[in-house]
């Protein structure tokens, strides 16, 4: 392995970024690795990676290798192992004169974005690149921006894993474990309010959540609209989108990748279907992921889903095909 490793960070200067950067970079994340960090953003605001360049060296991060930023997506792409592509447009900004309201203009306007961007991963980056997407429209972003890198040796991920810590929050409390007793917690499907968070299959102190929970009325109407809609709860309440716990799961993705996974143990994330869980091949669809020995990130193939959650994960999967569908346009 390496003994360093290249990053690049996308949306350098929003809020997510600015809980997740220091992480990269402090000794924890890549272990001993000398990380060097290039950070992106649009012409308007790149000037202000002044600042945060300037507090990252203040900080005196041990594991802080070289530092750079840049409007130009291309060139920061050169040889990076690792990709956290944050900068996105949110919804309802005004953008090009409109109000973006509608998904479709979203998934339309990122998708562009992760055009451009996928093209110089796929050219660019590592063979062996990482690409792990958290702008929304998380998981078409990252099945536009995999299409256009037309590098299969490259691996497209997009963030489940805040969904999937919020969901062990849940249930610790509800079956008063502590969150660490509480692992394997699958987000099938779509980084959107579809999203199946699947409480039969998380494993509690060693056991099945089907065994332990026994009470499918509370995870039909607490469990999954509580963690559907955890987004839209900290935006009412903070008047902001999710950051720090954004960054944190950002950071567990990562680790997660490369680690291998412990046996029986698994982590959530999206990644290209291969038809498995009869999911329709290529979309970009959350699963239960296992890291190899050789870094290489897997889906697991052996969970069993009840016909509860066949019919709960379905939906998210026709939401997936709605958005590819929507952005056919963007694709090769
Ligand atoms: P901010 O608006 O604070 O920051 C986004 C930054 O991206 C801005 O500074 C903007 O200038 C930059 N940006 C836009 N287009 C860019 C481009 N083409 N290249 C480089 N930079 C670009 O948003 P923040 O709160 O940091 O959230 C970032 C994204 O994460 C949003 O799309 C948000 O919806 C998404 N989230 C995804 C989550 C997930 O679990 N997958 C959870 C948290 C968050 O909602």
């Amino acid at each position: 392995m390496s003994s360093s490793v290249k990053v690049v960070v996308t949306g350098a200067a929003g809020q997510i970024a600015y809980s997740l950067i220091p992480r990269l970079v402090d000794g924890k994340t890549f272990g001993n690795r000398k990380v060097d960090l290039s950070l992106v953003e649009i012409p308007q605001v790149v000037n202000k990676l002044e600042g945060l360049v300037m507090e990252l060296e203040d900080s005196y991060f041990p594991n802080m290798g070289d530092v750079s930023y840049t409007d130009n997506f291309e060139e920061a792409s050169k040889d990076a192992d690792w990709f956290l592509l944050v900068g996105s447009i949110p919804r309802g900004i005004v953008y090009n004169g409109k109000k973006i309201e509608e998904r479709s203009d979203l998934l339309s306007i990122n998708g562009g974005i992760f055009v451009d961007q996928g093209k110089a991963i796929g050219a660019h980056g590592k063979d062996d690149a990482k690409i792990l997407v958290v702008g929304n429209p998380a998981n078409t972003n990252a099945l536009i921006g995999k299409d256009a890198a037309n590098n299969n040796s490259q691996t497209w991920l997009a963030m489940t894993m805040l969904d999937s810590n919020r969901a062990k929050s849940v249930i610790a409390k509800k079956t008063n474990n502590n969150i660490s007793d509480v692992s394997n917690m699958i987000i099938w499907g779509n980084h959107s309010p579809t999203m199946y968070p699947d409480a039969e299959n998380v494993i509690i102190s060693g056991q099945p959540g089907s065994s332990v929970i026994n009470d499918m009325g509370w995870i039909e109407s607490d469990f999954i609209p509580i963690v559907q809609q955890r987004g839209k709860a900290v935006i009412d309440a903070r008047g902001a989108s999710s950051a720090t716990s954004a960054a944190k799961a950002a950071i567990d993705t990562v680790i997660a990748c490369e680690n291998t996974t412990k046996q029986g143990d698994s982590f959530s994330a999206a990644i290209t279907s291969d038809g498995s869980y009869e999911v329709p091949e290529g979309l970009i669809c959350g699963y239960p992921l296992i890291t190899l020995d050789d870094g290489t990130i897997e889906i697991k193939r052996d969970i069993s889903l009840s016909d509860f959650a066949k019919s709960k994960f379905k939906i998210s999967i026709d939401e997936l095909l709605s958005e590819r569908e929507a952005v056919k346009h963007l694709m090769r």
